[in-house]
C-alpha cells in the first residue's frame, strides 16, 4: 500500500524510473551517446520541477473512485500515467514559452533560452509529446483502456492546440484592437488552452483506470471540472500581472504579448473614456513603461479587488456544482480536494 503523506516524494521519485524507461527505448534505435546524454538532460530540466497538481490528481482521483487505498500496482500505474499528463505539460510549455517570448519558467530561463538549446526546443517538445505514448504502449499495451487513454491525450491535445491557436491569433504583435477581446472569447481560450487537459484529463484517466464506462459520467466529470480549469486559468492570468516571480518562478509577460486575458478583458468593462485612451495607446507593446501605464489603469480600477470578488463566487458558484454531483456516477470528494487545492493559491 502506497502511504498518502509521502506520496509526493514517491511520486517525485518515479520520474527517474520512467525517465530510464524512455532511455532504454530510445536506445533500441541506436541513437548516438550524444544524442541519448541530450535527451535525458532535456527530459530533466523540462518535465519535473513543477508542482506537478496534475500528474498527482490521476492517482488520488483513482483513490476516490475506488474509495479505498491503491495496491502498489494500481499507483504505479495512475501516477505513471501522471506523469504522461506532466510529459503533456512538458510540451505544451516548452512551446509556449517560445511563443510567448517568455524569460523565465520554474524559477529558471525558460528551456529555449538554456544555454546550447534556442530552436532545438521545438523538437525537444515533440519528443517530451512522444515519450507519453512511449510509456503508454510499454505499461497500458494489454490493458482493456488502452485504446481509450489513448484517444483521450489525443482529443485533449487537440483541443488545447486550438485554445492556443486562439489565444496567439488574438494577440497579434503587431495590431493592437482591444475591440476584439471580450469575455466570451477570453472564456473560450482558457477552456480550450486550459481546462481539458490540466482538469479533465488527470480525472478522466483515473476514471478509464476505475473502470467507469457511463458517458453520463464522464459529462458529469466536465460539467465541473471545465469551470475550475476556468477559475484556474483566471488565477493564472492575475498572477501574471499580481504575482511575485520568486513565487511563480515565471515573469509576466501578458500586457507586453497583447495576450486577451482577464484582467484586460474586466478593464474594459470598467474604463472611462481617458482610461480607455491609454489601454489603447499602451496595450501589447514591447516597452516597460507602457506596461507600467497599463498596470496603472488596473490599480485605479481596482482589479485585484474584482478579482477577490470573482474567487469568493466562483468558489461558491462550483461548490454548488459540486454539490448536485450524482453520487451514483461520480464521487463529490474527488471535486471538492482538486478545488481546495488550487483556491486561492499564490503560485
Ligand atoms: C497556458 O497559457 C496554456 C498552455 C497550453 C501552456 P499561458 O501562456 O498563460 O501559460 P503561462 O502563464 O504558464 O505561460
Ligand atoms: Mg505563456
Ligand atoms: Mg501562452
Ligand atoms: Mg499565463
Amino acid at each position: 500500500m502506497v502511504q498518502v503523506n509521502n506520496e509526493k516524494a514517491q511520486f517525485e521519485a518515479l520520474f527517474d524510473k520512467l525517465a530510464a524507461d524512455v532511455l532504454a527505448e530510445i536506445e533500441s534505435y541506436h541513437l548516438p551517446q550524444d544524442g541519448i546524454d541530450y535527451v535525458k538532460k532535456m527530459l530533466y530540466a523540462t518535465v519535473p520541477g513543477g508542482k506537478n497538481n496534475r500528474g498527482m490528481t490521476v492517482p488520488s482521483a483513482l483513490r476516490d473512485i475506488l474509495k479505498r487505498d491503491l495496491t502498489e500496482q494500481e499507483w504505479f500505474r495512475a501516477a505513471t500515467l501522471g506523469w504522461c499528463v506532466e510529459l503533456l505539460q512538458a510540451f505544451f510549455l516548452i512551446s509556449d514559452d517560445i511563443m510567448d517570448s517568455s524569460i523565465t519558467r520554474r524559477g529558471n530561463p525558460c528551456w529555449y533560452r538554456q544555454e546550447g538549446i534556442g530552436m532545438k526546443a521545438i523538437n525537444d517538445a515533440f519528443i517530451c509529446e512522444m515519450a507519453i505514448y512511449r510509456l503508454i504502449k510499454k505499461h497500458f499495451r494489454t490493458e482493456p483502456y488502452y485504446l481509450d487513454i489513448l484517444e483521450l491525450f489525443h482529443e485533449v491535445t487537440f483541443q488545447t492546440e486550438l485554445g492556443q491557436l486562439m489565444d496567439l491569433i488574438t494577440a497579434p504583435e503587431d495590431e493592437v484592437d482591444l475591440a476584439k477581446f471580450s469575455i466570451k472569447k477570453h472564456a473560450y481560450i482558457v477552456e480550450y488552452k486550459t481546462a481539458y487537459y490540466s482538469f479533465y484529463l488527470p480525472v478522466a484517466l483515473a476514471m478509464r483506470m476505475g473502470g467507469v464506462t457511463s458517458e453520463k459520467a464522464y459529462k458529469q466529470a466536465l460539467d465541473v471540472l471545465l469551470p475550475l480549469g476556468e477559475y484556474f486559468q483566471v488565477q493564472d492570468d492575475y498572477l501574471d500581472c499580481y504575482g511575485a516571480p520568486e513565487v511563480i518562478g515565471k515573469i509576466g509577460t501578458d500586457i507586453q504579448d497583447n495576450k486577451c486575458g482577464w484582467l484586460i478583458v474586466q478593464a474594459i468593462d470598467r474604463a472611462s473614456p481617458a482610461q480607455r485612451k491609454i489601454l489603447d495607446e499602451c496595450y501589447g507593446q514591447k516597452d516597460s513603461a507602457k506596461e507600467a501605464a497599463v498596470k496603472k489603469v488596473y490599480v485605479e480600477l481596482d482589479l485585484e479587488n474584482v478579482y477577490r470578488k470573482y474567487e469568493e463566487e466562483s468558489h461558491g458558484r462550483i461548490s454548488a456544482l459540486i454539490e448536485k454531483v450524482d453520487e451514483s456516477l461520480l464521487p463529490r470528494e474527488m471535486f471538492v480536494t482538486f478545488m481546495n487545492r488550487i483556491y486561492k493559491r499564490k503560485l
